[in-house]
């Protein structure tokens, strides 16, 4: 990746955490510590992988993207402002009262949201379940998700991994959010997942895992798993929870939390 490539994107991942904090700043209280850790894996997607068309939301060629941790939904909804899926003023409605943004993102309500997600562990399946259709229909997209390292504790996701896997559907290319921290504890103290890549590599997955902070190293993680044939992609990200906003980096406590104004802006000015 170019120089000016890579710093659009990081400009666009900085974007995106202004979004965050923001927005739920503007409301009070939200997730942002698994919204902050995904930021750059949703500038590189929205910004340079995903065939989309926000003036066509739907058109059937489209490649899906699924947010299966659906909490991150405020990260989600940053980028597809910025991409022109809506009016980025309605960032300001989070999770309000008839909003058409929802803390948990919801395709019924969100131009360009293509699956419902929230209860953890479906997104991930019916992402499974798009990929399958995709292999019999022959369908020329591919299928992203984001599951979270919390996610990882749940049966759901290992039946979809073992289908995957068994099925070979290459078109799908997932990511952990490995932030190792949940709602209340870290993922090692409350039912720890690891080893996280020798777990998907015996479910017949291609497993790459990459520092998720690195704009290029993920892009690079992507393209490998577009060319790998005759297997899903795991690409793990290691992210830390929080990252960019100083009183929620690396906290537990960030999964969802109180948020004023002024530790929003304070937050915003020590963005790099
Ligand atoms: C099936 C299901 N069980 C429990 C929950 C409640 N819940 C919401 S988020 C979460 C885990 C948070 O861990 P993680 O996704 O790693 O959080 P992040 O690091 O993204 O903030 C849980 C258990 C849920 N949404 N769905
Ligand atoms: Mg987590």
């Amino acid at each position: 990746m170019d120089k000016q490539h890579q710093e659009t994107l990081e400009a666009k991942a900085k974007q995106i955490r202004i979004h965050i904090l923001e927005s739920i700043a503007h409301l009070g209280v939200g997730h942002v510590g698994g919204s902050l850790s995904i930021a750059d894996v949703l500038a590189v997607l929205y910004f340079d992988v995903l065939n989309i068309d926000p003036k066509d939301p739907k058109k059937p060629d489209r490649d899906r993207f699924v947010l299966s941790k659906g909490h991150g939904g405020p990260a989600v909804y940053a980028a597809l402002a910025m991409r022109g899926f809506f009016p980025t003023d309605w960032l300001k409605t989070l999770n309000a009262p008839n909003t058409n943004l929802p803390s948990h993102t919801d395709k019924n309500k969100t131009p360009g949201v293509d699956m419902t997600t929230g209860s953890l562990g479906q997104g991930f399946s019916v992402s499974v379940g798009m990929a399958k259709a995709a292999q019999l229909d022959k369908s020329p997209f591919k299928i992203y998700s984001i599951i979270s390292d919390g996610e990882s504790e749940e049966g759901q996701i290992w039946e979809a991994a073992m289908f995957a896997g068994n099925h070979k559907l290459d078109t799908l290319i997932a990511f952990t959010d490995y932030n190792k921290m949940q709602i209340d504890g870290t993922v090692n103290d409350v039912n720890d997942p690891a080893p996280l890549d020798e777990k998907w590599r015996a479910f017949k997955w291609h497993v790459q895992v990459v520092n998720g902070h690195d704009i290029p190293a993920i892009k690079e993680a992507i393209v490998q798993a577009q060319n790998h044939k005759g297997a899903p992609s795991m690409i793990i990200l290691d992210t830390i929870k929080g990252k960019g906003a100083f009183f929620a980096e690396g906290q537990v406590g960030s999964h969802n939390m109180p948020v004023t104004k002024e530790q929003a802006e304070e937050a915003i000015k020590g963005l790099k």
